[in-house]
């Protein structure tokens, strides 16, 4: 077969663009392969915040303004390589927000999901759809999309808990909507646990459908169930070489991920276990609960302690060892990339 020789000259082809230009043309040929890549090249970088240096900093910042003033007074988990954007990967939103006592982070609703896990809490809460729940460390807590909801503290200590948002899956779309409430707070309108009572109990309402669409009923995953669960589990058959113990946060109506669009786990890696390497296509962020990890992420080992958080972006090779009896935290975007039938994983 005979090689077709090129046809143009690189100054040609460039007249040619420029001519195009004007009229909102672009040649393929020039980004196709930037635009289709063998495989992913995430644009975040793996990182890792130590609790230590967050917490004083955050307190700091509540000297400097209200809860009210600044709406939600969070520093942001910004991605280093995505510096000025509040992302933590490209699809998602992270940051670490306080409460300070007497205050209440003002009720709003949007478009975007949220998570929060709870760092540090005697006594705060968030009223969700008119429901109120307590949260304590570890806490695992969803606002629903589109869902009412203000923060407080009527302790006297301060409140602090790790947001996750799919905002820039939403911003992506342009599908954001915002609302204010009219008043600071929403009223309450369910009795405590209303939630829990209905869903909660491997017990579902016999009629009508899920209140919050395609997001979980159970809005507070409390740290003493899911812990209790897993540490049934530990040291009953052995740990999942590539996770450890891991058991998924589940919505009761259909067993999928609580959330429609960022997935959650939990994992225990008993001390001295080491995974083995995995790869998936799911920017992760996790968050240490107990003990001590050493994650090593693209052949870099980072040491995380209690409330460190870490971002392993996508594709990037990662195992993780436990220093100590460890139980950790993880969401991502495999929620929404399975929905798309795109999300995959590699094994070794
Ligand atoms: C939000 O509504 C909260 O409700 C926290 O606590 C962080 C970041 C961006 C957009 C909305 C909250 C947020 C947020």
């Amino acid at each position: 077969m005979q090689t077709a020789a090129p046809t143009s000259d690189a100054a040609t082809r460039k007249r040619y663009y420029d001519t195009i230009a004007p009229q909102s043309l672009a040649p393929l040929w020039e980004v196709l392969k930037g635009l289709v890549p063998p495989e992913p090249r995430s644009k975040a970088v793996p990182h890792v915040w130590s609790y230590s240096k967050i917490r004083p900093l955050l307190l700091e910042a509540g000297k400097l303004l209200t809860a009210e003033e600044a709406e939600r007074r969070v520093l942001v988990l910004e991605n280093p390589a995505l510096p000025g954007q509040s992302r933590i990967t490209p699809s998602m939103y992270s940051g670490v927000q306080l409460v300070m006592p007497g205050e209440i982070a003002p009720a709003h609703r949007h478009t975007a999901s949220a998570l929060r896990f709870v760092l540090e809490s005697d006594g705060g809460y968030t009223v969700v759809a008119g429901e109120r729940t307590i949260m304590q460390r570890g806490d695992f807590v969803i606002t629903p999309n589109g869902a009412w909801h203000d923060h407080g503290q009527e302790k006297d200590t301060p409140l602090i808990w790790v947001d996750g948002l799919d905002l820039h899956m939403i911003n992506f779309f342009e599908t954001g909507f915002m609302e204010h409430h009219n008043e600071k707070a929403q009223t309450i309108t369910k009795k405590d646990e209303d939630s829990v009572a209905r869903y909660g109990s491997g017990l579902v309402p016999m009629t009508g459908g899920s209140p919050f669409g395609m997001t979980s009923p159970i809005f507070n995953y409390r740290y003493e169930k899911s812990r209790a669960a897993l540490m049934d589990i530990v040291g009953q058959g052995k740990p999942d070489a590539h996770l450890g113990y891991a058991l998924r946060y589940a919505n009761p109506l259909d067993g999928g991920w609580a959330m429609p669009t960022i997935a959650t786990w939990l994992t225990q890696i008993p001390k001295g276990f080491e995974t083995k390497d995995a790869r998936c296509t799911d920017g992760r962020t996790i968050i240490v609960v107990e003990g001590e990890i050493s994650a090593e992420i693209d052949g870099k080992t980072y040491r995380m302690g209690e409330s460190d958080i870490g971002v392993i972006p996508s594709w990037a090779w990662s195992r993780i060892r436990a220093d100590k009896d460890a139980i950790v935290f993880t969401f991502s975007d495999r929620a929404a990339q399975e929905k798309l039938g795109i999300w995959r994983e590699e094994k070794r």
